[in-house]
């Protein structure tokens, strides 16, 4: 490769650019790190599905229980004046729990706008497919890019009131500081009678949890080398999967359950004109996914300038939407 120039990473989109720059960072840091927002390429957003297939995976099912079977206690949460609204979903994926919702309120005759944002392009054109099939009288805008940037392009296209939905305990990938400073923001963001409904994972028997991260089927590994992978395809680097092994942990004090790759062996590795150097035994932080108490999430509700308007947990009480005004 040509080491003249700055960086071989140019390109027309400041997606892949800011993936770059964030890889870069990340593997100059001490402990090195990657950023799991990126595990979703096409490839990661297939094993992502076999994750949530996986019995061990509790989480989306839990979730998937209040979707199907409280679906009218979330309308009148967050629907509760009848008014149209806006309905933007941070996050969205393949939307398979919140299509119950949306089938619902559109069943009920509620006026309201479906805005699904994800980093995912490839997500947002399956999801618009199945939308268009299951539920045709639903109006879509998707939005495709990072949650701030495409909640001020809503605002810019409409201000009717706005419902925040942020399912699956996505934010359990932020580290607890960023999580507040993300609700906190969120909070700029929203008008009085808007409302969020976030989901959160909840603290339970540790062995529980940490089964449901640590697969015998080594899914989760796949996971997690893929975006080793996707680094490998994207910017022509040379990890080599075989020499990186998926280490998972779960501390229930905390709640904070953590994914790791570990370098096998002293190697080099070759991104662009970087060289990175591992120890045998050094480690990638990968991905945390944090676990909360009913008493955690009171205090990051209120830490943020958020009351809890409501909450909603699945039958098993292992997983709570809490929706906050
Ligand atoms: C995307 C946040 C729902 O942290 O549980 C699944 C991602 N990582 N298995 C989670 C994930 C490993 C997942 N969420």
């Amino acid at each position: 490769m040509n080491s003249n120039t700055k960086s071989q990473i140019k390109s027309n989109h400041p997606k892949t650019e800011n993936f770059f720059i964030d890889v870069k960072k990340g593997l100059e840091s001490n402990p090195k790190r990657l950023s799991s927002k990126y595990f979703y390429d096409e490839v990661g957003d297939h094993l992502f599905q076999k994750i949530m297939a996986m019995p061990e995976y509790y989480l989306t099912k839990c979730e998937l229980d209040i979707f199907q079977n409280k679906t009218a206690d979330i309308a009148e949460l967050i629907a509760f004046d009848k008014q149209p609204f806006d309905l933007i979903e941070l996050g969205a994926g393949d939307a398979m729990k919140s299509s119950h919702l949306l089938k619902y309120m559109v069943e009920q005759g509620l006026d309201f706008t479906y805005m699904p944002i994800d980093i995912s392009g490839n997500i947002l054109s399956i999801l618009d497919r199945k939308l268009s099939e299951n539920i045709p009288d639903l109006n879509v805008v998707r939005l495709e890019g990072e949650y701030f940037e495409m909640l001020n392009k809503a605002a810019s296209l409409s201000s009717r009131r706005k419902v925040i939905l942020f399912l699956g305990g996505n934010i359990g990938n932020m580290e607890l500081e960023e999580a507040t400073l993300f609700c906190i923001g969120l909070k700029e963001h929203l008008a009085t009678g808007d409302r969020v409904l976030i989901g959160f994972d909840l603290k339970k028997n540790p062995n529980t949890i940490l089964n449901a991260y640590n697969d015998k089927t080594g899914i989760t590994a796949e996971f997690n080398l893929n975006l080793l992978a996707r680094i490998n395809r994207e910017f022509g680097a040379d990890f080599n999967l075989d020499q990186f092994q998926h280490y998972q942990t779960y501390d229930p004090v905390g709640g904070a359950c953590r994914s790791y790759l570990v370098s096998l062996i002293d190697q080099v590795v070759t991104i662009d004109h970087m060289r990175i150097s591992f120890k045998e035994n050094e480690l990638i932080d990968m991905e945390v996914s944090q676990k909360f108490s009913e008493i955690d999430i009171k205090e990051l509700a209120e830490k943020s300038g958020f009351e809890i308007e409501g909450e909603i947990k699945d039958s098993k009480k292992w997983f709570i939407d809490s929706v906050w005004k």
